[in-house]
């Protein structure tokens, strides 16, 4: 790995956002992921190998977090840090000028408050041609079903980070499911498998951002 891609994540891992950012004190007065990512792109450096470093860096801390080595307040400047990377990312996976291929509508669903996974779907799946409306995360079933009246033709995408929003994942699918028993929906985030997506009567399950784009490239060549 290129040495300011494994800078990128270390800052990411410590929670170092930008040149700024007086967090972590040992870090103060040096460049964050903002300027070092962007420092990254006009050197010529692959976006995709920027994001694989910067999602280990994610791992790393949920890892430190499960130790008891950091806490919330850690894993928070982690999420800004990265953030602030896949800001810079963004225009490498929108490329904004194909015909949408269907509206896509995707949110974090009700009591979990995790959405860089979701962030990232959302901008693949836009990349890919699709229209997508993100509602954000904590989003209740009404919601997602208010969404979908404005949108019939859509599919739905549902994340979760949080085995205890499995649960509230579940409801959402089956609220939408009573309303629109043709709709499809996509579901996907770290606890969950194509086992508990099925059990929930999702129609289908994606392990990361490609799998949510093949998925609907799937259902879009079969209807
Ligand atoms: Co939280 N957190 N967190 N957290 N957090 C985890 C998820 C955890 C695994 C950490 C740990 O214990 N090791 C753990 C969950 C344990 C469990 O339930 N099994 C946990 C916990 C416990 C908590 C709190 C309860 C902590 C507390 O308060 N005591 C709390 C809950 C708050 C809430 O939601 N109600 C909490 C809070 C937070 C922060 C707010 C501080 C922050 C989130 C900030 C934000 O998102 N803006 C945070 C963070 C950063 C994490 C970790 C460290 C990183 C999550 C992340 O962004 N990963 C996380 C540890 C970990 O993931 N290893 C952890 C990077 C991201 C790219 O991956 O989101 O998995 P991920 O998304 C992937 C795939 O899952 C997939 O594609 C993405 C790219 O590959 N994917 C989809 C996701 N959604 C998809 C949808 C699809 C398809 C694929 O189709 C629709």
């Amino acid at each position: 790995m290129n040495e300011l891609v494994e800078t990128i994540g270390r800052c990411v891992e410590r929670g170092k956002i930008n040149k700024a950012s007086p967090f972590p004190g040992d870090m103060k007065g040096l460049d964050g992921a903002d300027e070092l990512t962007h420092q990254a792109l006009e050197a010529g450096t692959d976006a995709e190998a920027i994001l694989q470093a910067c999602i280990a860096a994610m791992v790393r801390i949920g890892e430190k977090f499960g130790r008891n080595e950091v806490f919330v307040p850690e894993m928070l400047m982690a999420a800004k840090a990265m953030k602030a990377v896949t800001e810079h990312l963004k225009p490498f996976f929108q490329s904004g000028s194909v015909q949408a291929k269907g509206t896509f509508i995707i949110g974090t669903v009700a009591g979990d408050l995790h959405d860089i996974g979701k962030n990232l779907v959302s901008m693949f799946v836009e990349g890919n041609g699709w229209n997508v409306v993100d509602l954000g995360v904590d989003v209740k079933p009404e919601k997602f079903i208010d969404a979908i009246r404005k949108q019939p033709k859509c599919v739905v995408g549902l994340s979760a980070l949080l085995t205890t929003t499995i649960v509230s994942m579940s409801k959402t699918v089956q609220e939408i499911r009573a309303l629109f028993p043709s709709i499809n929906i996509v579901v996907g985030g770290a606890p969950l498998t194509m086992e508990i997506a099925k059990e929930m009567g999702a129609n289908g399950y994606a392990r990361d951002p490609q799998g949510a784009v093949r998925w609907l490239a799937a259902i879009r060549e079969a209807s």
